[in-house]
């Protein structure tokens, strides 16, 4: 990153601050958010990745929200950790769906050992296929970190989910602490952060506030920065929640990024809730980078379908791919332009 770039990015935010954007009127927080985001990034491309299930349920944590916690009867069928084969034959057909990034997500605590030596297969055969690679295996240690970073993972996505003070009421078998450990871990070993939440948790604005500011206080900001809308699901805790506002959630993503204004922020889970409308607002405020692909992990996404026309009538592009793939520096693939469209 360019110093004078490097500038721009405020690491010192104050709570109250955050609270003070919060507070705006939409039209003035929407306005100052789409001003920064026109400066860093070209307002018309966002960045597409496809997600896949590679462990799919029977999760020991007893996290509220997810329907792959073996605590809640959500009737989700368990599945044992994937042949690597099936996953590359997966990220293939993402890849020439226009995908420019395979994320592989695992219903794990932590990863075992062995089961780290097969993702690290993936990741070899996913980077084979020209992809940008993205796994979340839960708690990572240090040394675990390193291999993944060697094997060449470009992103290693861990959520803080809420406010440190909220944390208690939705998970109770590890700590927000534990989180901010492997982030750290996950930086040292350089590769990228991508680190973000869920809105509609019953949390309050200040929640919400508390979350943004760990976020924008980390000695680097996450690159990618995922907001996702609680997909309810029945068996879960936290099914039968009142729905968010729009123009609440709406408000999350225009924060995030003001105070990151060099990151990807991901409109992420809970598309499907979504009206076009309200996914075209959250575009204009910053919003750029999506899930694509007719499922998240184990819930639904919108349809493929849907979405080309959807970025049809708004005329957004994929952001291209990125001309140097990341090989374990640290540095922003933001501005980079690359050869090889993605659709
Ligand atoms: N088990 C690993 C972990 O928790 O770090 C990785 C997979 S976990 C499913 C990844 C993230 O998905 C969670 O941190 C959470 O933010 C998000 N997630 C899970 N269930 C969700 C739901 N019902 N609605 C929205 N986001 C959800
Ligand atoms: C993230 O922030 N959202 C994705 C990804 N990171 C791994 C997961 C969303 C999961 C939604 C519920 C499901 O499909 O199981
Ligand atoms: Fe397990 Fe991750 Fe779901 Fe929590 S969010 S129950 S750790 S899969």
């Amino acid at each position: 990153m360019h110093v004078a770039a490097a500038a721009e990015l405020r690491h010192d935010w104050r709570l109250d601050e955050v609270r003070a954007l919060f507070d705006l009127p939409f039209n003035d927080l929407l306005f100052r958010a789409h001003a920064l985001h026109r400066r860093h990034f070209d307002a018309n491309a966002v960045q597409v990745s496809t997600l896949l299930s590679i462990k799919t349920g029977a999760c020991p944590e007893d996290c509220k929200y997810c329907p792959q916690s073996a605590r809640y009867s959500t009737g989700l069928k368990a599945e044992k950790l994937m042949e690597v084969e099936e996953v590359a034959a997966r990220a293939q057909l993402a890849r020439d769906a226009g995908a420019t990034r395979f994320c592989m997500g695992a219903a794990y605590r932590s990863p075992k050992d062995k089961d780290l030596d097969r993702v690290i297969e993936m990741i070899h055969a996913v980077r084979a296929l020209g992809m940008q690679t993205c796994a979340t295996l839960g708690m990572l240690t240090a040394e675990q970190a390193h291999k993944l970073a060697a094997a060449g993972l470009d992103y290693y996505n861990h959520n803080i989910d809420t406010s440190e003070e909220y944390y208690g009421e939705i998970i109770s078998t590890r700590r927000f602490q534990d989180r901010l450990d492997t982030l750290q871990h996950v930086r040292a070993a350089g590769m990228h952060v991508c680190c973000g939440g869920i809105i509609g948790m019953g949390e309050g604005l200040q929640d919400r506030a508390a979350m943004l500011h760990t976020l924008a206080t980390l000695p680097q900001h996450p690159e990618s920065v995922p907001i996702n809308q609680l997909v309810q699901v029945a068996g879960t805790p936290l099914s039968g929640r009142d729905a968010v506002d729009p123009f609440e959630f709406i408000r999350v993503i225009a924060t995030a990024r003001i105070l990151m204004p060099k990151s990807h922020v991901r409109l992420s889970a809970g598309r499907s809730e979504m009206s076009d409308e309200m996914q075209a607002l959250a575009f204009f405020a910053g919003a750029n980078s999506i899930f694509y692909g007719e499922k998240l992990l184990t819930t639904e996404n919108p349809q493929q379908d849907a979405d080309r026309r959807l970025f049809a009538r708004l005329g957004i592009h994929a952001e291209p791919y990125p001309s140097e793939p990341h090989r374990g520096h640290m540095g922003s693939h933001a501005q980079e332009h690359g050869r090889r469209a993605a659709t």
